[in-house]
């Protein structure tokens, strides 16, 4: 029996030994082979998509032989590991990134030419995942692409929703949302895990009881179970062979699930309960300026943290019991961070598991929980800051509402202690809200349960200090730290310029890759003129390739020698597109009104501006219609033929932006002074080189500092004076600036239209001088100035080339290498772990 045993392993090591060939021959064998068998389709009658599929498959196979030896290897190590837990992870396409990231761009690019496809537009036919909002999801996919490349034993976890993002399409000229449904063609890149499920409760009682030794213990029971399954997506790295973990759940109806209603034969009523179970995962919520309760979201958030938890703690106690480790081991391998509040119930399920499960004393418990966790604050804004209701809790996690109400109970016994009978001090540090109904504050649960909380970049972390969380920085100063934000140069570089890349390893060779301060010595070509000249050929190329596609896409024609002026991301009314577009309606002003001579020290412009209003978020939508209508007007009056061209572009996602960015020679950040925490596109614009019109505000500040105060256009209020300038307004309101008064004239007596609702009202009564919020009347003068500027520089193209190719070469500070290096020694204490693949393939 034993001998068999091993005669079989020792079969089946032998025929697996061997890893899948790299060269061009073999690869086409596999894409053939893949076509064939996984897509059971005639080998030489293809379209380009299904060969997107057979190339997707070819390529994951290649990903999966290094990711179940990663993964292996960091399991025989006993390795920490990383949990990054996120609501959203924006991954955009994979395909790209992955031959890119595996070294094997070129071998699949000649093995799909000599049969006569091109990769580049194979890799068009990928329908990108949209499991994002924007720059939160963002981040955490360019975290995992730098925790690969690094080597850092980490996984991502989070929802694998059927619906993403909604598709935007302008109809008539308003946002209209479609469903993204972006599994319809499949998805090549998961691996479903029929073997990772785990069983998710909601709602139910808790049944005290006493165990033997008369100690009170709590069990939550009842309610209804669904399953999470598990889907893995491998995360590769760039010259490296670590390949990490992203997996995400999706719920499905458990065997239980109302059996009692089958059994008692509402057949239908139970399938239509089994049906709802699904519909947890369904959807992503976009995020709102007014994201009410909603209880499916807060459905969504626990049943992706139990899954994830279950997960991790199975893996961590395959360990204890093994040597001396124990459970309050589990900060030596369990390091997880909160990407915002959205997964912040982990905190009190993680207690419930090791009081209830593992039934460890209460300090115990805490002790562990505290030491595990540590939580990123995305936002101080307090329309976005998470509550949920008590009776929603208590009806939904009745256990941690209980769990919630003793963690409260015994920090404000702390709070107390500190500053006795400080009962404003109290009731603003307290988790529960004293509101009807009372509510659950999901910013200081995830404080006093984490060991180490930070913001996003320098400002962001002194407002979170100041004006977020005082008492608790008093308590305790230690555990506030900054973190500024970074973006993976892979993606947002080496894949999505080409042209530039290759003048950087050209220069420096391809090491910039994975260190971008390899680019600091390039600061010194900036004198160069005959460098200059290559670096607009690249910029010129890449305007060309946009201009290309705008035409293609849009049927819209812009010259590419024209300024090209980027405001792309989610709309805000702090990120103050309607600045934007009262600058845009300014500009046209001055353009109808201009003599031929004027005309010509004018800088021909094409502003472009992209990103998707939250469904419900009224003013947002009004904002796009806006835009809309002022490029409708200016793109077909004659007037501006040379001089303007106003584009929206839909449905803004992360593959626009791979083609947008790199086009840019000014790209605008010009949110009000306070308001947006970092900003991750102010960093893809530099490093492409283009260069900023913005507010003292976010990253910008950082991003200043490092590219020098004469290579950035900056205007505005700054933050420290915002509270003042508003206080001020109320009783003293501001003269307005006769050229915006002309501006919003000119929106208000119809010039773009006058549609029923009074949109466009709206938005302009909203910088009514005395409740001017996001100050855009008090920054528009001295926005036209930065912008006035900018248009001044751009005229001198040698000095302006110089500036680009300084800003560029600095931003190594803005690789969320960098970034990682810092959450790994400040935040998760781990090392990475690079595994050495054998030499030879026989050696596996
Ligand atoms: N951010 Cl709280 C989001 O994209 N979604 C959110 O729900 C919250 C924040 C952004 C934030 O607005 C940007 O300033 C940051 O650069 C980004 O998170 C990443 O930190």
């Amino acid at each position: 029996m034993g001998v068999d045993h091993l005669a079989h392993k020792e079969l089946l090591w032998k025929l697996s030994s061997t890893y899948l060939p790299n060269d061009v021959a073999s690869l086409q064998r596999s894409l053939v082979r893949h076509v064939e068998y996984t897509l059971a389709r005639r080998r030489y009658k293809l379209d380009t998509s299904s060969f997107y599929q057979a190339t997707a498959h070819s390529v994951r196979d290649r990903l999966i032989e290094r990711w179940t030896d990663t993964q292996q290897y960091s399991a025989k190590k006993g390795a920490k590991k990383v949990y990054y837990l996120s609501l959203e992870f924006l991954i955009g396409r994979s395909l790209g990134n992955a031959v890119s990231n595996l070294g094997l761009r070129g071998a699949y690019a000649e093995a799909l030419r000599q049969i006569g496809y091109d990769l580049e537009d194979i890799m068009s036919e990928e329908k990108e995942p949209a499991l994002g909002n924007g720059g939160l999801g963002r981040l955490a996919s360019c975290f995992l692409d730098t925790l690969a490349t690094q080597n850092y034993p980490a996984w991502g976890y989070g929802i694998r929703y059927k619906y993403g993002m909604f598709e935007q399409r302008i109809v008539n000229g308003k946002q209209v949302e479609f469903p993204d449904y972006w599994l319809t063609d499949g998805n090549p890149w998961e691996v479903e895990r029929l073997d990772v499920q785990y069983p998710v409760r909601l709602f139910g009682h808790v049944r005290e009881f006493q165990d033997p030794d008369g100690n009170t213990l709590y069990a939550w029971e009842g309610g209804e179970v669904v399953m999470a399954q598990a889907y893995d997506t491998p995360i590769p790295g760039y010259g490296t062979y670590n390949t990490n973990n992203m997996r995400l759940w999706s719920s499905k109806p458990s065997h239980e699930f109302n059996l009692a209603s089958f059994n008692a034969g509402n057949y239908y009523g139970a399938v239509e309960a089994k049906e709802r179970c699904e519909s947890i995962t369904s959807v992503l919520y976009p995020n709102d300026a007014t994201e009410e309760g909603k209880r499916l979201r807060l459905k969504q958030q626990y049943f992706f943290v139990s899954a994830t938890l279950q997960d991790i703690y199975r893996r961590f106690k395959k360990n204890v019991g093994r040597g001396s480790t124990t459970m309050k081991n589990m900060p030596d391998k369990v390091a997880i961070q909160l990407n915002d509040t959205h997964p912040a119930i982990a905190i009190p399920e993680l207690m419930r598991l090791l009081l209830d499960i593992e039934r460890l004393p209460w300090d115990e418990a805490w002790e562990i929980t505290r030491k595990v966790f540590a939580y990123t604050n995305h936002t101080i804004l307090p329309e976005a800051l998470e509550k949920w209701p008590v009776p929603m809790i208590t009806e939904l996690l009745p256990r941690h509402m209980q769990i919630i109400y003793e963690i409260n109970h015994r920090f404000l016994l702390e709070v107390q202690k500190m500053w006795p009978n400080d009962t404003a001090r109290m009731s603003s540090m307290s988790i529960i809200e004293e509101s009807s109904p009372k509510m659950v504050r999901m910013s200081n649960l995830a404080v006093i349960g984490s060991h180490t909380v930070n913001g996003v970049a320098m400002i962001h972390t002194k407002l979170l200090k100041s004006l977020l969380f005082p008492d608790f920085l008093l308590m305790w100063p230690e555990k506030f730290i900054n973190v500024t934000n970074g973006v993976t140069p892979r993606r947002w570089l080496l894949q999505a310029n080409p042209a530039l890349a290759s003048i950087y390893t050209g220069m420096v060779g391809p090491g910039w890759v994975n260190d971008l301060k390899r680019l600091e010595p390039i600061k010194t070509m900036a004198q160069d003129p005959q460098f200059r000249q290559r670096w607009r050929a690249a910029k010129q190329t890449n305007k060309q390739a946009l201009a290309e596609w705008l035409y293609r896409s849009m049927n819209i024609r812009v010259d590419p020698n024209a300024l090209f002026d980027m405001q792309i991301k989610r709309i805000h009314e702090y990120k103050r597109q309607l600045l934007n577009v009262l600058g845009i309606v300014h500009r046209y002003a001055e353009i109808t009104q201009a003599t031929p001579e004027q005309r010509k020290t004018m800088v021909p412009r094409v502003h472009i501006i992209a990103g998707k209003a939250a469904p419900g978020y009224v003013m947002a939508k009004n904002l796009v219609m806006l835009v809309c209508a002022v490029s409708e007007v200016v793109n077909s009056d004659a007037a501006c033929r040379d001089l303007l061209k106003v584009v929206f572009v839909p449905n803004f996602n992360v593959s626009l932006a791979e083609i947008l960015i790199p086009a840019s020679d000014i790209s605008q950040h010009i949110s009000t002074a306070g308001m947006e925490a970092s900003g991750t596109g102010n960093m893809k614009f530099v490093m492409n080189g283009g260069l900023i019109v913005g507010t003292m505000d976010g990253a910008n500040i950082e991003i200043e500092q490092a590219i020098g105060e004469h290579n950035m256009f900056t205007f505005g209020a700054k933050a420290d004076q915002v509270a003042a300038i508003r206080r001020k307004m109320a009783h003293d309101p501001p003269k307005i600036d006769p050229r915006l008064h002309r501006a919003m004239g000119m929106i208000r007596a119809g010039i773009f239209g006058k549609p029923d609702d009074g949109a466009y009202n709206q938005l302009l009564d909203a910088i009514d001088p005395r409740k001017d919020v996001y100050l855009t009347a008090h920054d528009f003068p001295s926005y036209l100035g930065a912008i006035a500027e900018a248009d001044a520089a751009y005229q001198y193209e040698e000095k302006w080339t110089a500036k680009c190719i300084e800003a560029a070469c600095s931003m190594w500070m803005f690789s969320s290498d960098r970034t990682i290096r810092e959450y790994a020694a400040k935040i998760w204490n781990v090392e990475p772990l690079p595994f050495r693949p054998p030499r030879h393939h026989s050696e596996r």
